[in-house]
């Protein structure tokens, strides 16, 4: 067996980032062990501007001196430089579905979860403490979210958070456990060990999970379960905040609730 090369690395993040977390996710399913940094949001564009990565967004991640940002360039370059285990499947029309899988989580459902989190908690920032569990900022965590409400405004205007957006957000989001639940049964997601795009996805819907206006709407199906399989913890607790008719798309029954018995 060939010997497996050191590598340094080193993962910036946000708390409760959900990309970051797939990132992170990757790095300890290849067992590369990396230095995480915290930063915090807004402060993190400068921050890795100066750093020279290409982009100033999280996750970013510098491994055997070359700079990567983006959960998606993440997979392939630690798939490049550790091969096993495999984020993707090497038969290549698996591989194809597995990257449009982990695409549709990146661009379509990783924005409204990030929106609908900033909205709720622009209504309510106490819950920000939660979210920075375990997290060294380099500020007592008190001061940090004590002194958030900027942040929070800037991070709601950055990402398009309006109440607008967020309430149809809500309305398709019961289209997009669907179709979780679709490549789950299909085969496309759930593979143990996980591929890039059962991270990406149940990184995104973990993050959805820790606010008590979805969690219910998701954790009793497959995509739920998947989640919370893929990433057992993910920080953060938000309690209802959410106006109630907003969230009426995610009462109603899911297909598998309806079900009739036998
Ligand atoms: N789509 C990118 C994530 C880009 C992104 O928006 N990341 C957020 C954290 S979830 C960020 O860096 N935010 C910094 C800020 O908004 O100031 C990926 O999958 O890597």
């Amino acid at each position: 067996m060939a010997a497996v090369e050191p590598l340094e690395a080193t993962l910036y993040v946000i708390p409760g980032s959900h990309p970051a977390m797939a990132a992170r996710g990757m790095l300890e399913l290849k067992r590369i062990p990396y230095k995480r940094v915290d930063l915090m949001p807004v402060i993190s564009r400068g921050a890795l501007r100066a750093l020279r990565f290409p982009s100033n967004t999280v996750p970013s991640l510098a491994i055997g001196g070359v700079k990567i940002t983006g959960s998606r360039a993440i997979a392939r370059e630690l798939d490049r430089i550790r091969p096993e285990p495999p984020l993707f499947p090497s038969d290549p029309e698996r591989r194809a579905a597995v990257e449009a899988a982990e695409a549709w989580g990146e661009e379509v459902l990783q924005d409204p979860v990030r929106r609908i989190l900033w909205n709720a908690l622009k209504r309510d920032r106490s819950p920000l403490r939660s979210y920075a569990e375990g997290a060294k900022l380099g500020v007592p965590i008190g001061l940090a979210v004590r002194t958030a409400a900027p942040i929070v405004a800037a991070e709601n205007r950055i990402h398009g958070a309006d109440d607008e957006t967020v309430r149809a957000d809500l309305g398709a989001f019961p289209g997009w456990l669907q179709q979780v639940d679709d490549w789950i049964a299909a085969g496309t997601l759930g593979d143990d060990p996980p591929n890039a795009a059962d991270l990406q996805i149940a990184a995104s819907l973990r993050l959805a999970m820790t606010l008590d206006d979805l969690r219910p709407a998701i954790e009793r199906r497959p995509a739920g379960e998947l989640a919370l399989r893929t990433i057992p913890d993910f920080p953060g607790r938000a309690g209802p905040v959410l106006p109630a008719e907003w969230l009426e798309p995610l009462r109603a029954p899911t297909p598998a609730a309806t079900k009739p018995p036998g």
